[in-house]
């Protein structure tokens, strides 16, 4: 109750910032787009998951706020990039519950100058499943606009196939859980190659997080099976400022 008390503070006072992770094409030369990834850091406990912080702010209500918080910062952020590298933000279920989230993101691109070509936004399979009708709508106007839509954690939200021939998306990102413990013969691995082909045949983008070890993108490049690739094995999240050198190097 004290962890609500002092996350509403946070969100009021500028005690969360945001950090940013690259996706980089396969081959390592380019990075194409970078992940927004909110933290808090709390002045007693240190800091504190997202994925449990924004859990509270959803049952306060207030994750609205954290989401506009996101998008202003990291549409200023990008818009300081090199190139035209683009940034993703990551939706909570309760942003697509609400119209609001049009006038949310215009503003921040506006504010920002920045073109809505360089913005994604990501919703994961299991916010889609809650808020089926208005989410549909949310994203068909968002695309229209011009920013690309994008299925976070894909292929863990028991999901059936067929809304991906009825949704407004673009990219899916697949989710960790498919790379961990890959090998040529794992089942998973094979389930993995499988979801990139229905994929491509649906003309979607496919980017593969998680990925840790040099041994995980190889067999991933041997079978072409991303776009784009998120993970430690390229960078970890990391502050603007601090991407701004290699970002340069690579844009
Ligand atoms: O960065 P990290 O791996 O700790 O993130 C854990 C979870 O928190 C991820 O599922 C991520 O999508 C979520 N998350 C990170 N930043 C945001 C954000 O700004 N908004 C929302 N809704 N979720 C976020
Ligand atoms: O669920 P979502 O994809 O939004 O969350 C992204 C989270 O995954 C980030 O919090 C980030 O810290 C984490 N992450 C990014 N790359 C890796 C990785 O290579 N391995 C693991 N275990 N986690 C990662
Ligand atoms: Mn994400
Ligand atoms: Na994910």
């Amino acid at each position: 109750q004290k962890l609500k008390v002092d996350l509403g503070e946070a969100v009021e006072q500028g005690g969360l910032h945001v950090v940013y992770q690259p996706m980089y094409k396969p081959n390592g030369t380019r990075i194409e787009c970078c992940e927004a990834l909110v933290r808090w850091v709390h002045p007693e406990r240190g800091s504190i998951p997202p994925n449990v912080f924004i859990q509270i702010a959803e049952e306060m209500g207030i994750v609205s706020e954290i989401t506009r918080f996101v998008l202003q910062q990291a549409c200023a952020d990008c818009a300081s990039w090199p190139g035209d590298i683009g940034v993703s933000v990551n939706l909570s279920v309760q942003d697509l519950r609400n119209e609001n989230i049009l006038d949310v993101v215009s503003d921040a691109l506006g504010e920002a100058g920045l073109p809505a070509s360089r913005l994604h936004l990501e919703v994961t399979e299991g916010s889609l499943l809650a808020e089926m009708g208005v989410a549909r709508s949310i994203l068909t106007h968002l695309r229209s606009r011009g920013v690309t839509i994008a299925i976070d954690d894909f292929g863990t939200g028991f999901s059936s196939l067929s809304y991906l021939d009825n949704l407004p998306v673009d990219v899916i990102k697949i989710d960790r859980s498919f790379v961990r413990n890959i090998s040529e013969e794992a089942r998973g691995f094979r389930l993995l190659r499988g979801i990139v082909h229905l994929s491509r045949e649906l003309d979607l983008r496919i980017v593969v997080e998680g990925v840790e070890t040099e041994e995980q993108l190889m067999l991933l490049n041997k079978y072409q099976c991303a776009d784009l690739i998120q993970g430690y094995v390229f960078s970890v999240p990391l502050p603007s400022k601090s991407l701004l050198g290699l970002m340069e190097a690579l844009a």
